[in-house]
């Protein structure tokens, strides 16, 4: 049996691409976020090419999160791939300036709105026989940069249940991957500088980041691979990125 692709975080970025790309494959899709007129233009796009459910949803709520993920229409419902895509950085300032209002939202989105949707869907896939839960995480789970604090934190949280799902889940057919990306030009950067055009096309300066399509591609290929394979983490940056060697302060 086939099944539907539930991607969270679909009206932008990653989670728009990867949609398209599933709906590419005739894959049925239901389309989460929260600026739904994005979701219903989606929608209206792809639904010449697949069957598509759009969903206004705000991960962060708990309580919505688990009435409309249990109650999806016909033929919506059987859940078969989750995308738990839905995330955001906020603020690149140190953890000794930075507003923990912004700390409180990247934990309230990107830890528990994944662990809201998880915790929802996951009966349903192992009831119909397996499935598979593709967490986006980041290169920011293994690797810190100053003012990557709460961000890359909640990104490591990501890996480790990624991978505590799979042990939890042995013997139930079911998938689990982590996927970490690093730079990608996305609506990333705009959320995380509030709008700012100019700084968040800074970080891309003068160099190729990734693409949404990219990602996407990804996502499909872990997804699309024979039932037996797992991949359990796929860390991938664009050959521009790299790592920089330890800081040190002389002035001691
Ligand atoms: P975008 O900002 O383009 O997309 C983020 C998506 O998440 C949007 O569709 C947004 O929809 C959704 N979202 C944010 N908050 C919520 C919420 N509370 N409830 C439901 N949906 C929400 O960024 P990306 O596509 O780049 O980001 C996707 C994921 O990839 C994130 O988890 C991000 O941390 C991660 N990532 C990004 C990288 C990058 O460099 N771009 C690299 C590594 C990881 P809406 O606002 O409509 O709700
Ligand atoms: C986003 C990638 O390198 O900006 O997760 O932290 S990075």
């Amino acid at each position: 049996m086939i099944g539907s692709v539930l991607i969270t975080g679909a009206s932008s970025g990653f989670g728009e691409a990867s949609a398209r790309k599933f709906a590419s494959a005739g894959r049925r899709l239901v389309l989460a976020a929260r600026r739904k007129d994005k979701i219903d233009a989606l929608v209206e796009e792809l639904s010449d090419q697949t069957e598509c459910y759009g969903l206004e949803l705000d991960v962060r709520d708990r309580d919505a999160v688990s009435s409309k993920l249990t109650s999806l229409p016909e033929p919506f419902s059987d859940v078969e791939i989750l995308i738990n895509n839905a995330g955001l950085a906020l603020g690149l300032e140190g953890a000794d300036e930075v507003d923990v209002g912004y700390w409180e939202t990247m934990v309230d989105t990107n830890i528990k709105g994944l662990m809201y949707c998880t915790r929802t869907v996951l009966p349903g896939i192992v009831e119909r026989g397996g499935g598979h839960v593709v967490n986006i995480g980041s290169v920011a789970a293994s690797w810190p940069y100053p003012g990557g604090n709460a961000y890359g934190a909640t990104k490591a949280f990501v890996q480790q249940f990624s991978r505590n799902l799979r042990t939890d889940l042995m013997g139930k057919n079911v998938r689990v991957t982590c996927v970490e990306p690093g730079m990608c030009e996305t609506e990333f950067s705009l959320v995380r500088f509030e709008g700012d055009a100019e700084k968040a096309g800074a970080v891309y300066d003068g160099m190729k980041p990734l693409s949404a399509a990219d990602v996407a591609e990804i996502v499909f290929f872990v997804a699309s691979l024979p039932a037996h394979i797992n991949i359990n983490q796929l860390e991938v940056m664009p050959v521009n990125q790299s790592w920089s060697p330890f800081a040190v302060h002389r002035d001691s």
